[in-house]
């Protein structure tokens, strides 16, 4: 966490609000390690935080309206009520994730209602596939629990930012991005069961002898195109011709193995794509691996130190998304396909939601300078130039109050 960005939020909140903000919160973008498209499939992902965060600097106010501005969008002011008046604000506004959020919270607010101004300063990558989104939608919940002195709740926080997400923003996300942004650990990633009632486990990942390294494709994913609903559509139709054939326990694609999405495949219920989508995300074991299967053997391989495991999980992962599951780019190809040919590399894939964003990659710390090396001499002759941004990242700590007090003094252990 950077102090500058603190400092910055808090610039911001004075400057526009004429007085100190007097709570600063903030909450992690993130990368997925393994365990991709299987959180609305009720299976498992392995997210963990990265060092990057959306940091909040608010004031509670009396009444029943939230003003709320960004260094984003610089200038602009969105106001809005604060009870259940509230509804989202025109498509494609940045202010729906706040908002949708606001709106979930209500219930659990006194009097059902809530007022404050905020200021909002970020250094996740916007709209790059590592939860920009979901950063904004944790922090604005840290920000209600702290200013109404709520008790923490990091699982129920994520229920709520995710429900936000779906109905004021039009996504119809799973729970990997919330949770992890709500409850992740510094040092570790989170095993996350994405079937109630979430079951989580912190899984250390602060080796140094190994590094992580993500790389920005530069072609800018999105979630609320047709691509994403599209998925979690062909896995729903999946599950219902398994549930027709009589295999009735099939409620989501966690509950199937792979020989009855054959069985149902040959007798032709299903389209051919619809199958290969549904090959990536069922799990039941016995009879072939899946995504869910490598995220589960990925925490083993972590737990023992076995990277060279963990890194052909991830190339397995990645070649899946790719041919079965087609939510891949050439460009984020190009990445995996660049890491590969480093030595020192364990492995790579894409990370998210897909259809551009990042690749993640795990790799010896001795290897980094010649992996963004060879991104940097590689990657503008296979993506037509373009280049990619290149940073290496540290699992770090989840959403949290940072600041409280007349003039936002830092809380004992906060950073
Ligand atoms: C996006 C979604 F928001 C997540 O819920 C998850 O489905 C991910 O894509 C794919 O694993 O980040």
């Amino acid at each position: 966490m950077s102090a500058e960005l603190i400092l910055r939020s808090k610039e911001l909140f004075a400057r526009v609000f004429q007085e100190p903000a007097n709570v600063i919160v903030c909450a992690p973008g993130r990368v997925n390690l393994i365990g991709e498209h299987t959180d609305y499939n009720e299976g498992f992902a392995m997210p963990f935080c990265i060092g990057k965060y959306t940091v909040i600097a608010a004031r509670r106010r009396t009444g029943a309206t939230c003003r709320i501005t960004s260094a984003g969008v610089p200038g602009a002011i969105s106001t809005f009520p604060g009870d259940s008046s509230l509804s989202p604000g025109p498509e494609g506004d940045w202010t729906n994730y706040v908002r949708g959020v606001v709106f979930g919270m209500l219930p659990m607010l006194p009097g059902g209602s809530c007022a404050f101004d905020a200021a909002v300063v970020s250094d996740v990558p916007l709209g790059s596939g590592l939860s920009s989104s979901a950063s904004l939608e944790v922090a604005t919940a840290t920000l209600l629990e702290s200013i109404y002195r709520l008790g923490a709740d990091p699982k129920g926080k994520a229920l709520v930012c995710q429900k936000a997400e779906q109905t004021f923003c039009n996504s119809p996300c799973g729970i990997t991005d919330q949770f992890v942004c709500a409850c992740g650990e510094a040092g570790h990633a989170l095993l996350i069961d994405c079937r109630p009632p979430y079951a989580t486990e912190s899984v250390p990942l602060s080796d140094p002898r190994i590094a992580l390294v993500v790389a920005d494709s530069n072609v800018k994913p999105q979630l609320s195109g047709s691509e994403y609903p599209d998925r979690v559509q062909q896995c729903k139709d999946a599950c219902a011709a398994m549930q027709a054939a009589g295999h009735s326990e099939v409620r989501h694609l966690r509950d199937a193995t792979l020989s009855m999405l054959e069985t149902v495949a040959r007798s032709h219920a299903l389209p051919e794509a619809t199958v290969r989508r549904a090959r990536h995300g069922a799990l039941r074991p016995g009879d072939g691996i899946s995504e869910d299967q490598r995220t589960l053997q990925a925490k083993e391989a972590l737990k023992a130190c076995d990277y060279a495991q963990v890194g052909r999980l991830m190339f397995a992962s990645h070649a899946s998304l790719r041919d079965d599951y087609r939510v891949s780019s050439p460009e984020l190809d190009a990445l995996v396909e660049i890491a590969r040919g480093v030595p020192g590399v364990h492995g790579s894939r894409l990370t998210g939601g897909g259809f551009g964003g990042c690749t993640v990659t795990l790799l010896s710390r001795s290897a980094v300078p010649a992996l963004l090396a060879a991104f940097e001499a590689e990657y503008p002759k296979r993506a037509g130039g373009r280049t990619a941004s290149v940073f290496v990242v540290r699992p770090a700590a989840g959403a949290m109050l940072l600041q409280q007090g007349a003039g936002a003094e830092p809380l004992a252990g906060a950073p």
